[in-house]
């Protein structure tokens, strides 16, 4: 049986809805086997359905514990949940990941909830490869909303923008300086914000700082999303159905106003873009061992350029591929 065949085994049977078969198929790509690369262009052509949702803001704010509480609501409304769980590159946990299964223990014995979480070690920074495919493999098996986690700092935030949809912040009360923090980076790519811990003091006065905030941007145009700041408490629930309501309400705008397309298109480029240079690198280190330690020579001693060695370099993995191409 060859891996393409298999492939398109797991993918037919997590179609179907077998949790196990989409598991596996997530494995795969992740690990980079052949059976992975063979199905990629099947998992992505089946694509395209899912409301992608991302969830980021400062470690320890409760997303998970709020993502958990949003898969529960979607669930009682009938959607069938995803979430993928990017876990910090710390070396202080496994525990972040043990935390998390615990926190999403309650979605166990629902067939309804998948839950994936990945750790983003090894990387400088921003979604792994292996997440991004992942939220292709849970879309094409036919999992309504895909909710993926990334802690808020860094990279990671600007490229969660790249493959989601709709695009969740949370902050939590009564930390001014975080206030500051959101300002900074996370403000302008939230759809909506999502003051969680709302049962802790100042929950009033940081929504409304919040609020004051957007309003100091740009007046919205006629027609554009504004953007909610809504309040919630994680651990019971409380203000997470309004969220849903909320988020249903982007994805009605997305769709109405043309944004989605939009969207799309800007997100294709940037998976363009990414696995491009992580291709043309990783195909530099494959391929072109010798002429790279002939290179860093020839620059270290000034014979050459940077740039010249670089081009010089993208044309030779260029040749190499066409060749590769040929005889495959
Ligand atoms: N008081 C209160 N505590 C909460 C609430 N939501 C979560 N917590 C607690 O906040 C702590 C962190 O929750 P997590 O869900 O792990 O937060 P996180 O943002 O996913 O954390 P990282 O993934 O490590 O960045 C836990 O102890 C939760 O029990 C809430 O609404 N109110
Ligand atoms: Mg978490």
């Amino acid at each position: 049986v060859t891996s393409a065949a298999t492939g398109q085994d797991l993918l037919r049977r997590a179609r179907a809805g077998h949790v196990p078969s989409t598991s596996q198929l997530i494995t795969a790509l992740e690990a980079r086997t052949p059976l992975g690369a063979a199905i990629l262009a099947e998992v992505f052509a089946a694509g395209g359905n899912a409301h992608v949702v991302g969830v980021t803001g400062a470690p320890g704010s409760g997303k998970s514990t709020l993502v958990s509480a949003f898969a529960h609501e979607l669930r009682s409304r009938g959607a069938r949940v995803g979430i993928v769980a990017v876990d910090p590159s710390s070396t202080l946990s496994g525990g972040s990941i043990l935390g998390d299964r615990i926190r999403m223990q309650r979605h166990v014995l629902d067939e309804g909830v998948f839950v994936r979480s990945m750790s983003s070690r090894g990387r400088l920074g921003g979604l792994s490869r292996a997440t991004v495919d992942a939220v292709a493999v849970l879309d094409a098996a036919g999992w309504d909303v895909v909710v993926v986690e990334t802690v808020g700092v860094g990279q990671a935030d600007v490229e969660i923008v790249q493959i989601a949809h709709t695009t969740l912040v949370v902050s939590v009360p009564g930390l001014g300086d975080d206030i500051q923090a959101i300002k900074a980076g996370l403000l302008e790519m939230a759809d909506l914000h999502v003051v969680n811990k709302v049962d802790r003091p100042d929950a009033n006065k940081t929504m409304a700082e919040l609020l004051t905030m957007l309003h100091l941007g740009p007046q919205p145009a006629p027609g554009a999303w504004a953007v909610p700041v809504l309040g919630t408490v994680g651990l019971d629930g409380t203000g997470v159905a309004d969220l849903v309501d909320g988020v249903e309400r982007h994805l009605e705008w997305l769709r109405t106003s043309g944004e989605l397309e939009r969207r799309q298109r800007a997100n294709a480029a940037a998976r363009i873009r990414a696995v491009t240079r992580d291709l043309l690198l990783e195909e530099m280190d494959a391929q072109a061992g010798d002429e790279f330690e002939e290179l860093i020579e020839a620059v270290a001693s000034r014979r050459q350029d940077p740039h010249s060695a670089s081009r010089q370099l993208i044309r030779s993995v260029a040749a190499r591929q066409r060749d590769l191409e040929r005889t495959a």
